[in-house]
């Protein structure tokens, strides 16, 4: 059995006492075969960033990912199969850390005064074994109505400045603005352009600053009050660094912990949005697939989004 809190924490046990998913809760096969019918144009986004050494946003005690070559047809190791010295096989070895490049944080990845979400106990989260509770495997694939809230767009600006709180105002502005519908189930998609100023920045070779707009606790209720399955950015923790109320991962604590919402994070979301601009929708169909590594605290995903 879980253990429970003893006073009532967002989420927890909304979906019993034993559950690991969260608001994914909230997503069903009704609503999946309603988001199917948001597709317009036919067009699909993968949101995922090239996994690549060079330019990626990364924190540096995560490292690079590496692609390493564990064979190749110089290697000659096949040719003792029949026919072998007239084929050559090439495979690789991935070096990744499982929050690098986009990636989806699973409920174990923060815990807050020694619980994960729906109470369950830090301590289940061990050095060798992982997360006995709340891994990313918990997690499965999903396909979800998925909206995107484009902020620069709706302020005029090429990227919001880092540093900047995006606000429950900000997202509801935002969402009108875009004449768009924002319902329980539904995946939020909040784009603030950092990714395109890290480009942009690195690629003159100029340093990016460590702030970042991202969401404060503010806008926390809104997700709350619409019943947000999932949250996805594009920038590093969708919260803005330095973190609201100065508490370090004030928002992963109350999205993660207390509401069990997946995040998504460093989504290429501005292909994307403009598809949407050009579409005159910002509802779309996602899908999301984290590898379902037992007991890890996150996943490299490739999300595809359908416009
Ligand atoms: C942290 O912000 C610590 O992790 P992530 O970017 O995976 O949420």
């Amino acid at each position: 059995m879980a253990e429970q809190a003893e006073t009532a924490v967002g989420n927890w046990g909304r979906w019993g006492p034993e559950d690991e998913r969260g608001t994914l809760n909230l997503i069903d096969a009704k609503g999946v075969a309603a988001a199917a019918h948001e597709v317009r144009t036919g067009q699909a986004y993968a949101l995922g960033l090239p996994i690549q050494r060079e330019g990626a946003p990364i924190f540096d005690y995560r490292g690079a990912p590496q692609r390493l070559t564990l064979t190749s047809q110089t290697d000659n190791m096949f040719d003792d199969f029949p026919g072998g010295t007239e084929v050559g096989a090439n495979e690789d070895v991935l070096v990744i850390a499982s929050h690098s490049i986009t990636h989806m944080d699973a409920l174990c990845h923060v815990q807050h005064r020694g619980k994960f979400y729906n109470g369950f106990d830090a301590s289940t989260f061990r050095t060798h074994t992982g997360a006995a509770r709340c891994g990313i495997e918990k997690i499965g694939a999903f396909a979800a109505r998925a909206v995107l809230l484009d902020l620069p767009r709706f302020k005029d600006v090429a990227f919001l400045e880092p540093g900047y709180t995006i606000t429950r105002a900000d997202l509801e502005g935002c969402a009108a603005a875009q004449g768009v519908e924002v319902r329980a189930g539904d995946a939020l998609l909040v784009r603030t352009g950092h990714l395109d100023n890290f480009r942009a920045e690195t690629s003159a070779g100029r340093e990016v600053p460590f702030a970042q707009a991202g969401l404060g606790l503010d806008a926390v209720s809104f997700i709350r009050e619409h019943d947000i399955a999932a949250v996805g950015s594009d920038n590093s923790a969708i919260e803005v660094i330095p973190f609201d109320d100065n508490v370090f991962l004030s928002v992963h604590i109350a999205l993660l912990v207390e509401l069990g919402v997946p995040l998504m994070e460093h989504l290429w979301l501005s292909d994307l949005a403009a598809g949407m601009a050009e579409a005159g929708t910002y509802a779309c169909l996602l899908t999301v697939t984290p590898l379902p590594v037992t007991g890890a605290t996150g996943s490299p995903i490739n999300p595809v989004a359908i416009v």
